[in-house]
């Protein structure tokens, strides 16, 4: 009854909500009063300090709010373009007529408002409109939605937001935040922040994953961050970005991205009132900071947050104030996340949101996450919206908003699953595809507390051979939230099946596979061909066009700018980029590409390789496409890149590759590992060590008597049943027997009538009596020679 009465709500208040807010749009076409004619949008390149503050004075606004050396986009008008020709500066022109941009979209919105059979997510709405809608999405899903207003604005706007989550009186569930609309201008994130909001409202009841999450995470949604400089984007300046704090020296404007504590005052932000990266006087000194940041400090079940802005296709995760990744296992987390909210944004409408570190983007202290991870330990998200660039930049036009609110709200359930689980479990390393026969095999299983926490001796690895039943044992806690398993021993070329369980003190157990759906691996002999820990150099040979830091070999100098301080395997050396204390504050790779090659190796029956691999990248202004790759070559001659990664870290990391089902194999293979620093001068630091060359497969076993006739511990119904495996054991009596009695002919061992010492013993004569069962068990008791 009650969930009907929900749904005939949503169905009858929802379009209500969206015509009131039409007709209430009339009253807000005030002019722009601040008008941009005549001025462009430049993309400059500054190279130092003193040019940056003189184009910093020049312009009207920077786009991209990255303040720093290296390429900006700047609005000026006439005289500020010559005043950038008298610096010497090259301005590629972005967009002719600011003004013309503007008028457009704002033409757009006017006429969508007058049009009659057009949703409310197909515009964008004032500040008043907003709360319109909100108070009409709490009205229609009262059991849902509760309004919260968490504080006030500089100019006494109240800052409204709502808390989504299932009905019932839960235990505490976990908290996740959403704010949008830091940034005035940035008018897709509001819009976001609304169609989310009436996505999970309307999803709840129809929607089952909807439903689960709702039931067992609460959404604090916060639209409109800066109201007082959201609605100054509508009614004066289109371009703005800061809240509207009066500075006292005729400037107005804080950047509220830049007044977080965490860092606060760092590189990245700026001490001017007029700058638009202008940090304010204080931490927090401002009060919608202030409020969300009280806010959360309130919320004891806070989990995770993102803050919603606009353009670049982004997904950002700490730190941003300095150059530095969070400790793992967090760094991971983010990473992988991160990559997977990025595949569902992709899968959608095939947009790409590139998912990096903040820095990577441009160091920047004082922002939200970095305060949200850094400061209240909690997973925290910079998304940067649609468009990727700065046409339309700002002015994403209104027919966008819904294609933006699909292609996120998947990642939001995703993002939104990861963070509110128990706890949570992933293989420490990967997973073997596959393990040395008869021999046990450790797996070691990362547990981390998520909101709850592993019941002590809770973890459990399960495992099975060959599709029989599964046995199960308690994981041993390793420490530092590591957990030991053994893979049992199992014959050459079975299957091994396994997965894990572990129960968290909240009553709930989390699965990493499952029974149905395990992870496997193959046994099988591994043969090593090749270990190269670069003690000695087995023939490897350095190329490429880098002006500075080409590979090297030798144990690391660790100069400490990304560069590892130890190889990978405890031999002491390893294959480095510019491993040279002398060379100071320029050991990495400059300007060009640094390649090592290995010799050629004959891997005609196929291989797989491994290597571990270090590859770190501070950026120096910007992201520019730095990467590590490693290349293959059959003839030494064309080579297929097999491996990529622009993704830095400070640690070791392991690569594989399986050579002849992968990729093609020949007598003469050879691998070759790059990297490079193009673009910006970035810091790349890039090593290889642990090369390892084997091969796997299954010697035939050769029957050690007739009377072999099954794989050692194998069961009947098991596939590898039937073939000798050189021990004898009640299996092949088994096996015999059962053949025997069905008549098998593959139990047909001797002619017909004659006896033992007879000469035609042992041969078949295409019956099966009691002769042959004597003659099966004669050879059985004498067993294995
Ligand atoms: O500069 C900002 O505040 C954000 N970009 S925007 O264009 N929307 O203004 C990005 C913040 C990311 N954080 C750091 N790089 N520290
Ligand atoms: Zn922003």
């Amino acid at each position: 009854m009650i969930r009907t009465a929900i749904v005939w709500l949503a169905a009858f208040t929802l379009p209500a909500v969206a015509a009131s807010a039409q007709h209430a749009g009339h009253i807000h076409q005030a002019p722009q009063l601040i008008r941009h004619d005549g001025e462009q949008l430049v993309r400059v390149v500054v190279d130092s300090q003193e040019t940056l503050d003189e184009v910093s004075r020049i312009a009207t606004t920077i786009w991209n709010c990255r303040i720093g050396v290296g390429p900006l986009d700047v609005q000026v008008d006439a005289d500020g373009l010559a005043a950038l020709h008298d610096l010497g500066l090259v301005t590629e022109l972005l967009i002719d007529d600011v003004q013309v941009l503007i008028d457009e979209q704002m033409g757009e919105i006017e006429s969508r408002r007058l049009l009659r059979d057009i949703t409310w997510f197909e515009n964008y709405h004032t500040f008043a409109e907003i709360n319109t809608y909100l108070d009409g999405l709490v009205a229609a899903f009262p059991t849902l939605i509760s309004k919260i207003t968490i504080g006030t604005s500089i100019e006494g706007r109240p800052i409204h937001g709502m808390r989504i989550t299932g009905p019932g009186a839960p235990p505490a569930r976990p908290v996740i935040i959403y704010n949008g609309g830091q940034h005035a201008r940035e008018w897709i994130s509001p819009a976001t922040m609304m169609y989310i909001a009436d996505q999970l409202a309307n999803g709840y009841g129809p929607d089952s994953r909807i439903t689960t999450l709702l039931d067992n995470v609460e959404f604090v949604i916060i639209p409109v961050t800066n109201p007082d400089g959201y609605e100054h984007t509508w009614n004066s300046y289109r371009l703005w970005r800061k809240n509207r704090r009066d500075n006292g020296d005729g400037t107005f404007g804080v950047d509220l991205n830049r007044n977080w504590s965490y860092l606060w005052g760092g590189e990245g932000s700026s001490g001017f009132t007029d700058d638009d990266i202008y940090r304010g006087t204080a931490p927090f000194s401002e009060p919608e900071t202030t409020a969300l940041s009280t806010f959360a400090n309130n919320e004891p079940n806070l989990v995770a947050h993102i803050d919603w802005h606009s353009y670049s296709q982004l997904i950002l995760y700490p730190f941003g104030g300095e150059v530095a990744l969070p400790p793992e296992p967090d760094n991971t987390f983010f990473a992988n996340l991160s990559q997977d909210m990025s595949d569902e944004i992709m899968s959608v409408h095939a947009e790409y949101y590139q998912p990096i570190a903040s820095y990577q983007l441009y160091v920047a202290a004082g922002d939200s996450t970095d305060w949200f991870y850094g400061t209240r330990g909690v997973f925290s998200w910079t998304i940067e919206l649609r468009p990727t660039s700065s046409v339309p930049g700002f002015q994403l036009p209104p027919d966008q908003i819904i294609a933006v609110g699909e292609e996120t709200f998947p990642a939001v359930l995703l993002m939104a699953e990861e963070v509110s689980l128990p706890l949570r479990m992933s293989f420490a390393s990967t997973v073997p595809g596959i393990v040395n026969a008869d021999t046990a095999t450790p797996v070691s299983i990362s547990i981390e507390n998520g909101v709850s926490a592993l019941t002590p001796g809770g973890a459990r690895l399960y495992s099975r051979i060959d599709s029989g039943s599964y046995a199960s044992s308690v994981l041993t806690d390793a420490g530092g939230g590591l957990y030991d398993g053994l893979l049992p021993p199992a014959p050459c070329g079975s299957t091994i099946e396994f997965y894990a369980e572990a129960d968290a003190d909240n009553g709930s157990t989390v699965t990493l596979g499952t029974a149905s759906a395990p992870f496997s691996t193959i046994s099988t002999e591994i043969t090593l061909i090749l270990s190269d820990n670069a003690e000695t150099d087995i023939g490897w040979t350095v190329s490429g066009d880098a002006a500075d830091g080409h590979w090297d070999r030798g144990v690391p100098v660790n100069a400490g700018r990304g560069d590892p301080a130890a190889d990978a395997d405890g031999s002491g050396q390893a294959w480095l980029t510019d491993n040279d204390a002398a060379n100071g504050g320029n050991s990495d790779v400059d300007d060009g590409t640094t390649i090592l090659t290995s010799p050629a190796f004959d891997l005609s029956d196929g291989a797989t390789v491994s290597w571990s691999y270090w590859f770190n990248d501070i950026p120096n202004g910007g992201v520019d496409g730095d990467s590590f790759r490693v290349d293959i070559s059959t003839n030494g001659v064309d080579w297929t890149n097999i491996r990529s990664t622009s993704t830095p870290s400070s640690s070791w990391r392991t690569g594989t590759v399986e050579v002849g089902t992968e990729t093609a194999t020949s007598s003469t293979v050879s691998f070759r590992f790059m990297t490079d620093d193009i673009g910006n001068q970035n810091v790349i630091e890039a090593g290889l060590d642990a090369f390892r060359i084997e091969q796997t497969g299954c010697s035939a076993v050769i029957a050690c008597s007739e009377a072999d006739v099954t794989t050692q511990g194998a069961g009947l119904g098991d596939p590898g049943f039937g073939v000798p495996d050189g021990q004898i054991t009640a299996a092949d009596i088994n096996f015999y027997i059962n053949l025997w009695v069905a008549q098998d002919l593959a139990a047909d061992f001797t002619t017909q009538g004659a006896g033992a010492g007879d000469p035609g013993f042992g041969v078949p004569d295409g019956q099966i009596t009691a002769a042959d069962v004597n003659y099966f068990v004669n050879l059985w008791v004498v067993g294995c020679p």
